[in-house]
């Protein structure tokens, strides 16, 4: 491809007549080649990634055996909280899938990165209180990225993270009003509790690096990204512990890793 645009700007210089000293000329070819090279990786898209020595984890959580039943929720303490589910809801502690995936689980690098300095995203993270529930039910952030708390509710909540490596903070959310926080240390995971309805109960996992993921309903996971390396990958899950697993992953390689937990 240099070859070809030093062939054109060759032949466009002569037949104009213009006087090229060797290193414009040289320059010239350098900074289009440049150009190409950068404009191939903005085309390109997120192939690129795996171009650059990205890689990625994919994989399932799964549950043993039989699931077990979630135990039914009694919200009628608060009939704004009642109203909002006319089929009663229940504990969300182990949620299992259709075919046995195992939803909830954080899914995270405990060891291996070589570089230690991330910055937090710039969009926030967004914990809903919706149905005097916390949705979703375990969420993953950034250690001080934003974390936009929403009440979507009529009713007041009170939310509050009962942290050991954070600080802690306890605050009264009426319906519509904003609400920002951040954690600045890591922490799998912080419970988080409500102080008018008992039965609200989330997590929220803090990372100093952005290399995880959450299981969604049918236990599947994927961390983007990863430098390559040897990894110590854990699955934390709130009610059933921690797993690990060690992994290597080349440059631009897309590797699986299964967990499975059981009671
Ligand atoms: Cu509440």
């Amino acid at each position: 491809m240099l070859l070809l645009i030093a062939a054109v700007l060759d032949s466009r210089g002569r037949k104009a007549g213009v006087f090229m000293s060797k290193n414009s000329y040289w320059l010239i070819i350098a900074i289009a080649g440049l150009g190409l090279a950068f404009s191939s990786r903005m085309s390109a898209g997120p192939s690129t990634l795996a171009d650059s020595g990205s890689s990625s984890l994919k994989g399932e959580v799964k549950f043993e055996g039989t699931p077990p039943k979630g135990i039914r929720i009694d919200m009628s303490a608060d009939p704004l909280c009642a109203k909002a589910h006319p089929t009663p809801i229940t504990t969300e502690d182990v949620v299992v899938g259709a075919n046995g995936g195992l939803a909830n689980v954080v899914v995270y690098v405990s060891d291996g990165l070589t570089s230690h300095n991330f910055q937090p995203p710039p969009e926030p993270a967004v914990f809903l209180q919706k149905g005097c529930q916390y949705k979703p039910h375990v969420l993953a952030i950034q250690a001080n990225q934003k974390l936009s708390v929403v009440n979507d509710d009529e009713t007041t909540h009170n939310i509050h993270p009962g942290p050991a490596n954070n600080r802690e903070w306890n605050m009264t959310q009426p319906h519509g009003v904003p609400l920002e926080q951040t954690f600045a240390r890591e922490e799998i995971a912080i419970p988080v509790k409500c102080n008018v309805h008992p039965w609200m109960r989330g997590y929220i996992a803090v990372f100093k690096h952005p290399y995880f993921a959450v299981t969604d309903k049918d236990g599947k996971f994927e961390v983007k990204d990863l430098p390559p390396g040897t990894y110590t990958i854990s699955a934390w899950q709130e009610k059933l512990g921690t797993q690990t697993q060690k992994i290597t992953i080349g440059a631009g390689e897309s590797k699986s890793q299964d967990f499975s937990f059981k009671q």
